[in-house]
């Protein structure tokens, strides 16, 4: 299908006599659960919005992606989009096989016909598409570590689209949107990415762009994966409702982009554009700093503020879709108006608010300033971000066994609850074991699975308010990274080392089990026969034997205080 604006559009969803066919096949397929991420993924592969793409990349595809941001026939893509799956999955798996994909409840989503398989240079993947491999960049951090070794090439056919209960009437894949611009007779349409709330000056900067092109404007906001701690698209789709009647009437919509996105800065720009080109948008808004992942270890940024721009700038001419550079608008107090940069007189500074100050507001509980955003936002914002005082967090203890974690977990539990207002759960070691993990063993493998059940859990408490007290041994960092970037999607992650020596540990020995352990009769027992690492930035450290445990809670005690999750102090 074409029309005006976006060219041909891909629909890998099988119909009529294929439908059944391909039914009839996921009987008998391997199947793949497909992850959150990779549903968004298949969700835009099958509706078009990765047009061209016909299905995952092949491994040449995927090479020159990497080096050159084409396809290897030329075609402008930026971003790798492959199946991602386990080692142990892949074993089973030859070019031309079938395997069923699935969604989290087994419903049938697509067959893959595989052409390639191949293990991926993740680090490469990550300096090519990130310029990093620090992973304090989320879109790195996925990579290294949650993305799976083996990569999967292939042509896709769509059974099920995905299902969405939320925001059904925001909800237009590529072909209805572009019927619904046909119908409405609009010819120029500006698509404004977002993973943000709206406020004042964006407003602003939108209705200049609208004028300026005799444009309607779509918010065509990113609601798949976004940057860990975002505000979630449920509370950002709400503020966005009160910000469409800031336009001339009839002028401004609101539609939903199931998208996972990577975060990379200049590339993901350039793949927003081709997607936007795709729904039949006109023109697209790049913003400043477009898709950055925030600040790195060093305080600094990863990609130059106006790169992004530069970038999908440079390729104009290879694009249908226009791309619009965002100005950048501060607030003149003394003239109660937004200017941009060189509008602005001299002695004149501008007030501006980035999305973590505030973010950094809401959390405190203080004033936004009315400058910045429309009560009506402000508002929902308040209704959905709780003060950090009143948010959900976890504090997870770990350390070698006869540490003195539990009765440290158990000690601030209580101190927690003579404090009052907050829902405190404590999952400790031994009793998660007696409860939630009894048929495991003290393997890697089963540990590791231990503390991801431990983490899930403490997840789900501080999604909904409540605080997570966790203390297992914990042994190893990679989990307890894991259990840290699971949580901190939701709330406050704060780990605390118990750092007794194992020569204090033995010596106390309550249990008995560094005894047997010493004799053989217990086997893979952590600091004797199983390894132990240290965690390199916990919050606090305790040693238990340096501290009475009275002093041990207080510090622990102080430590919540500082960082503004009790609420007395910042
Ligand atoms: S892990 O590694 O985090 O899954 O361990 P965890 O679930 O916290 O262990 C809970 C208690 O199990 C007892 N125990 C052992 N610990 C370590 N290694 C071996 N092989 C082992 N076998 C039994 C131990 O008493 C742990 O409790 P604490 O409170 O740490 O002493």
């Amino acid at each position: 299908m074409t029309n005006a604006h976006g060219g041909t559009l891909v629909n890998l969803y099988a119909e009529g006599e294929q439908l059944l066919v391909e039914k009839e096949q996921a009987k008998s397929n391997p199947s793949w659960d497909l992850t959150p991420r990779q549903m968004f993924d298949i969700e835009l592969l099958l509706n078009g919005a990765f047009s061209p793409l016909t299905g995952y990349l092949s491994k040449a595809d995927y090479e020159s992606v990497l080096e050159s941001m084409r396809l290897s026939d030329g075609t402008l893509w930026p971003m790798p989009i492959n199946l991602d799956v386990s080692e142990a999955f892949a074993q089973e798996l030859n070019h031309g096989d079938q395997v069923t994909l699935r969604d989290p409840e087994g419903v049938v989503i697509a067959n893959l016909t595989i052409g390639d398989i191949w293990t991926a240079d993740k680090e490469q993947e990550a300096l090519r598409v990130f310029g990093t491999t620090d992973d304090s960049h989320p879109g790195v951090c996925t990579l290294l570590n949650d993305t799976q070794a083996v990569y999967l090439g292939g042509r896709l056919v769509g059974v099920t689209p995905p299902l969405h209960y939320d925001f059904q009437q925001y909800r237009k894949d590529p072909k209805a949107l572009r019927e619904h611009f046909s119908e409405q007779g609009l010819d120029n349409v500006i698509a404004f990415q977002t993973r943000n709330p709206i406020h004042k000056a964006h407003v602003i900067m939108m209705k200049r762009l609208m004028a300026k092109h005799q444009a309607s404007l779509v918010v065509h906001t990113a609601v798949g994966i976004t940057k860990p701690g975002d505000i979630d698209h449920f509370c950002r789709v709400r503020c966005y409702e009160k910000i469409v009647d800031k336009f001339p009437a009839g002028s401004a919509d609101i539609s939903l982009l199931p998208l996972a996105m990577r975060m990379a800065g200049p590339r993901e720009a350039l793949w927003h554009a081709i997607i936007r080109q795709n729904y039949g948008f006109s023109h697209f808004i790049v913003g400043r700093d477009h898709a950055g992942p925030g600040r790195n270890n060093r305080g600094g940024l990863f990609y130059g503020v106006t790169e992004a721009q530069d970038l999908v700038g440079s390729l104009q001419n290879e694009l249908e879709i226009q791309i619009l550079k965002a100005p950048f608008l501060r607030y003149v107090e003394e003239r109660g108006e937004f200017c941009e940069e060189h509008e602005l007189l001299s002695g004149e500074a501008g007030l501006y608010l980035s999305g973590a100050e505030l973010k950094q507001l809401l959390c405190k509980g203080s004033e936004i300033p009315q400058w910045f955003s429309y009560p009506e936002v402000i508002e929902e914002l308040n209704r959905t971000l709780p003060p950090r005082s009143k948010q959900g967090f976890t504090l997870f203890f770990t350390g070698l066994s006869g540490s003195g974690k539990s009765t440290l977990a158990n000690g601030v539990m209580v101190k927690l609850r003579e404090r009052g207002g907050r829902q405190v759960s404590l999952l400790d070691g031994d009793k998660v074991r007696k409860n939630l993990s009894s048929e495991l063993t003290f393997s890697v493998e089963h540990r590791n699975l231990n503390i991801l059940r431990i983490g899930y859990v403490a997840s789900e408490i501080t999604k909904n308010g409540g605080i997570a007290v966790c203390a297992p041994i914990a042994p190893f960092a990679a989990t307890r990274n894991s259990v840290r970037r699971m949580v901190e999607e939701v709330g406050a992650y704060i780990e605390i080392h118990v750092s007794t020596p194992i020569e204090v540990c033995e010596a106390r020995d309550r249990k008995g089990f560094y005894a047997m352990a010493r004799a053989g009769k217990i086997k893979d027992f952590t600091g004797v026969d199983s390894p132990y690492e240290t965690p390199e930035n916990p919050h606090l450290r305790i040693d238990t034997s340096q501290h009475s445990m009275n002093d041990a809670v207080d510090l622990v005690i102080e430590e919540l205080l500082k960082t503004g999750l009790l609420g007395d102090d910042t």
